[in-house]
């Protein structure tokens, strides 16, 4: 074994209350070098994970550390699962979290901490399993502790370190005894290192993942360094492994069996995301055999472009915090590979490890499904902009060997990953010598990836310019080459670290995003900010948020970002992400009987895909097979011709519906999972017009028109064949999204606020005139807030042919709109409604810009089905495209199609809900009919709707026919 892992442990007097390291710049004392992480090898092991006596003070010196000593009596502590926080632990026991987006959560002063610093003892004891090797020596692993950690084994102290998502080994073969080992660990929430974790998410103390005893065999394997690369001209892979312990590298498939050190070069499949080729190899010294799994491939920047393998790429990426409503970011290997199989099946290719080295585990994961990986170092002072970055630590030099000590920890760790294709030195930690120093050591460590750092706005420190939240036009901008900047930063790539901030209901806009980014070359992709909501399980709310715990200082909802929501349940706005990035275009005429599909990979061609056609009639499917599509390599077109389509006969709207699934069941997928689809319209028939042939009849106060019955005082319908109906009438409001609430820091006009300032949540309605007349019953009106002089002029024209009732509905702004509307269409409430019928898009939500996923189909689903569950509640649930629809005993088609929503509960109601446990279903379903939807945009961080799903006051008119539904 190398001689650094028998490096003599250090003793410390048995009553001191030694603190002075938690507020100490430094990385920490007494732990071993880094090196390369494996999940095992033939040496053996011990997992420590379990049940740990646990004790919790409120400051970092309120007891001494007598509790490390042999002999200690920790009879009347408590307990607490190690991998776990410990404020997700003990039903309240154990403090709370605390969510901050930037700010920190205690004076800005360092590297000074307040003298309230949660401080939890952990012991465990531990025997060593019978066969544990006599020989050798052993180090203790520690994969993540949040934030400072000091460590004792038997009673002598092993040192203490921070750096909270980065590995921590010490050596500890000296100190083992056969049984009766005593671990303890002191940790502290904050330590000068929180300094370095501003990042957005919870504060979440403890030893969060996993603790293992490592037996090191003598002449074991030490560090190693993997290089695979690839020539895709030759078609070659170039194997070399660096070692510090020499041995030998086998890899049988390749017939590769090399001293470590020796370069051999052989043909190979390379590794790509979309092509994750894995060869298994060992590295085995005279004391270890590590198993290897290579990946072949080359990551270049070349002609301003990121190339792996000779190829630009495009990343369809999401940026992924670590997080499990329950635990925290104590991640299981199951939910990680829930996470990669999620992922895959959404079409993502990319992750941006944000803002901190994931699980290592993870990475194993990456490189076995196939996605490209920026790993980010666990880094970011964002607190400091607060204070125009005045006493940074990323420029002070007292801070670079803690700095360097995170670039080291993260490189050496995870740099036997062929999925990691770039580094990224972290995130919103302004500009400093100290960056500057950790890319230099990176790029002296490891000149085979790539460099990143968003907060580099000249790229004197990266390979690729990259934003967050730019706009469209700004990215376009920079697609043209137009956005100026030094030199250096024009011959780069570009690449929008986040984008379409996926908080609430949305996010709007990354269609348009993604046609940029295929349109310019120097666009190469981006990452949806974020891929899970943060929310925590709470037995009364539901998910808890920021400011649930009573936290002081908290950012609300802001946690909740993600496009899957806290369960992993994906949202819409997963849905819509996976059909903007499919892998394959499918489009065309329907008419011409000819559809045309596109290959969007970047190295497969379509040979792992399967095609079938399905013909349908008003979104039935009448007949259906497989489509023959050559194996397009990537770029490729093709114009395929469709069948003949079957002989229908009749009046419907007619389609061909065109789908993409895997040819064969694939790790993270099956065989019918849809990957990408198009839809080809073929014909749509004009509907047969509502007859205005019967007239109004009055009598008794009411006013009867074929089947319906009006309130004749208010013009308002009571029943429609003879089903009530409550409060039917124009509606211009939706309880904001957090996209329409906008960030409380940007400039843009927010509409939320707007909206509620012009009071277009308490419309009033003043009934001008109810006409019966010869053919029809109109109704005048004026639609208006309090305190203004603008309005909606809206006119109700009810016709009917004696069995439906046509409603057409004329809007005349009134005064100086200079905002969108939220909606326009009518709302009313229904006595029983249940299951709901459409022909229309579906089966999910969308809105005017977040509808690419929205598919034409005959759909079904219950009133609770149609709800999205956002953590904070919001407008949500629309289908669009609506023809008709059936529910509570209506039947309802539009003219033209419109908006679907119906839910338990009224706009208000959802409105004034904070969490979804405040919704209580009333006897009404409230249905909305929509003529117009306001866009979604993406202004809870970055730009809001673009102006062309704005939903602008103008004149409109729109018909809606009732009848009594069929079944
Ligand atoms: C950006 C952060 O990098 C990310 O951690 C998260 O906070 C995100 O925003 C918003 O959810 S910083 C942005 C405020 C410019």
């Amino acid at each position: 074994m190398s001689s650094r892992i028998t490096a003599p442990p250090t003793t410390t007097g048995r009553t001191a209350r030694v603190t002075g390291y938690v507020e100490d710049v430094s990385p920490g004392r007494g732990a071993l070098p880094p090196r390369a992480w494996y999940a095992a090898s033939d040496a053996a092991s011990l997992s420590l994970n379990g049940r740990w006596r646990f004790r919790l003070s409120d400051t970092a010196d309120a007891e001494d550390d007598s509790f490390a000593a042999p002999g200690y009596d920790s009879g009347g502590w408590a307990e607490v699962s190690v991998p776990g926080h410990w404020v997700l632990q003990g039903d309240g026991a154990f403090g709370a979290p605390v969510y901050t987006n930037h700010l920190y959560p205690f004076p800005v002063d360092p590297p000074r901490v307040p003298d309230e610093n949660p401080t939890g003892d952990h012991l465990r004891v531990f025997d060593l399993p019978a066969d544990w090797p006599a020989d050798g020596g052993a180090v203790l692993r520690f994969d993540g502790v949040e934030s400072c950690a000091r460590v004792w084994l038997n009673g002598t102290e092993l040192g203490e370190f921070k750096g909270s998502r980065l590995p921590h080994e010490f050596a500890v073969g000296l100190l083992l005894r056969p049984a009766g080992n005593i671990l303890a660990v002191r940790v502290h929430q904050w330590s000068a290192g929180s300094y370095l974790e501003d990042q957005d998410q919870w504060w979440l103390p403890g030893i969060f993942r996993d603790v293992t005893l490592l037996h090191r065999p003598a002449d074991g394997v030490g560090d190693f360094f993997v290089h695979a690369s690839y020539d895709h001209v030759e078609g070659h892979g170039t194997l070399r492994v660096d070692a510090d312990v020499p041995g030998r590298v086998t890899v049988p498939a390749l017939g590769i069996d090399a001293a470590t050190g020796e370069t051999v070069t052989v043909p190979v499949e390379p590794w790509t995301a979309e092509t994750p080729h894995l060869y298994d190899g060992v590295l085995a010294t005279a004391g270890e055999r590590v198993p290897l799994r290579i990946g072949f491939r080359t990551v270049v920047l070349e002609d301003g472009l990121i190339k792996v393998n000779g190829r630009p790429v495009l990343f369809k990426g999401v940026n992924r915090h670590e997080w499990h409503p329950g635990h925290g970011r104590a991640l299981d290997l199951a939910t990680m590979r829930e996470d990669v199989a999620l992922m895959k099946r959404h079409n993502v290719n990319a992750v941006r490890t944000s803002h901190y080295p994931p699980h290592p585990a993870f990475l194993d994961l990456c490189d076995e499904y196939g996605l490209w990986v920026i790993d980010e170092c666990d880094l970011e002072t964002h607190g400091f902009s607060e204070q125009g970055w005045r006493d940074n630590p990323v420029d002070d030099d007292r801070w670079t060997p803690a700095l360097l000590d995170r670039a080291a920890r993260m490189v050496e760790r995870d740099k036997n990953h062929p999925s990691v294709v770039m580094w990224s030195l972290g995130n919103e930690a302004g500009t400093g010598r100290g960056l500057t120093a950790m890319a230099e050591w990176i790029r002296g460590r490891d000149g085979s990836r790539l460099l990143h750092y968003e907060g580099d706005r000249n790229c004197r420190d990266t390979d690729v310019y990259s934003r967050m939240y730019a706009s469209h036009e700004e990215v376009e901008r920079i697609g043209r080459r137009l956005d100026g900047g030094p030199r250096r930063r024009r011959e780069l790539p570009f690449v929008q670290c986040e984008y379409g901030h996926a908080m609430g209901n949305g996010p709007g806009g990354i269609a348009d995003y993604q046609r940029i980014f295929e349109e310019h070359d120097r666009i190469q992709g981006g990452f949806v900010w974020e891929w899970i909501d943060h929310g925590i399980s709470h037995p009364e709310l539901g998910y808890a948020y920021g400011g649930d715990f009573g936290e002081e200082l908290h950012d609300g909802n802001f946690v909740c970002d993600g496009l899957v929501f806290p369960d992993r349940t994906p949202s819409p706005g997963l849905a819509e992400f996976k059909k903007v990035i499919e892998p394959v275009r499918i489009e065309g005429d329907g008419r011409g009987g000819i559809v045309r599909v596109t290959n969007g990979y970047d190295f497969a061609d379509l040979s792992t895909l399967a095609f079938t056609w399905s013909y349908e009639v008003d979104g039935e499917p009448v007949a259906s097979g497989p489509l023959a599509v050559p194996a397009l390599a990537p770029g490729e077109s093709a114009e395929v011709k469709l069948p003949e389509p079957p002989a229908t006969g009749g009046t419907g709207e007619t389609q061909w519906t065109v789908r993409a699934t895997p040819s064969e069941d694939t790790v993270w997928a099956s065989k019918d999972h849809v990957l990408a689809w198009g839809q080809l319209p073929v014909s749509r028939p004009p509907r047969a017009s509502v007859a205005a042939s019967v007239g109004p009849v009055s009598g008794d106060g009411l006013i009867t028109l074929g089947p319906g019955v009006f309130d004749a005082r208010t013009g308002a319908p009571r029943t429609i064949g003879g089903v009530e109906v409550t409060g039917l009438r124009l509606d211009v409001w939706r309880a904001p999204t957090d996209n329409d609430a906008g960030a409380p820091w940007q400039d843009d006009p927010r509409l939320g606020p707007l909206w509620r300032t012009l009071g277009l949540h308490r419309m009033r309605h003043r009934t001008d005139a109810v006409e019966a007349g010869e053919d029809a019953l109109t109704v005048r009106t004026r639609v208006a807030p309090a305190g203004r002089e603008l309005g909606l002029g809206t006119v109700y024209r009810w016709t009917s042919d004696g069995s439906a009732l046509r409603l057409t509905v004329s809007v005349t702004p009134e005064g100086d709109w200079t905002v969108p509307l939220p909606r326009l269409g009518i709302r009313f409430g229904l006595p029983a409604a249940d299951v709901v019928r459409w022909f229309g898009g579906g089966p999910g939500e969308a809105y005017p810009d977040t509808r690419a996923a929205s598919m034409l189909g005959a759909w079904r689903a219950t009133v609770d089905e149609l709800q999205t569950p956002y953590v904070r509640p919001q407008e949500n649930g629309a289908r669009a495209d609506v023809r008709r629809a059936e529910l509570g005993g209506l039947r309802i088609e539009g003219e033209p199609e419109f908006w679907l929503t119906a839910r338990r509960w009224t706009t208000e109601q959802l409105d004034a809900a904070d969490h979804l446990t405040d919704l209580r279903p009333g006897d009404l379903v409230w249905v909305n009919l929509d003529h117009g939807q306001m866009g979604i945009g993406s202004q809870s961080c970055g730009p809001g709707a673009l102006p062309q799903y704005h939903l602008r006051a103008r004149p409109a008119e729109f018909s809606f026919v009732f009848s009594a539904a069929g079944d």
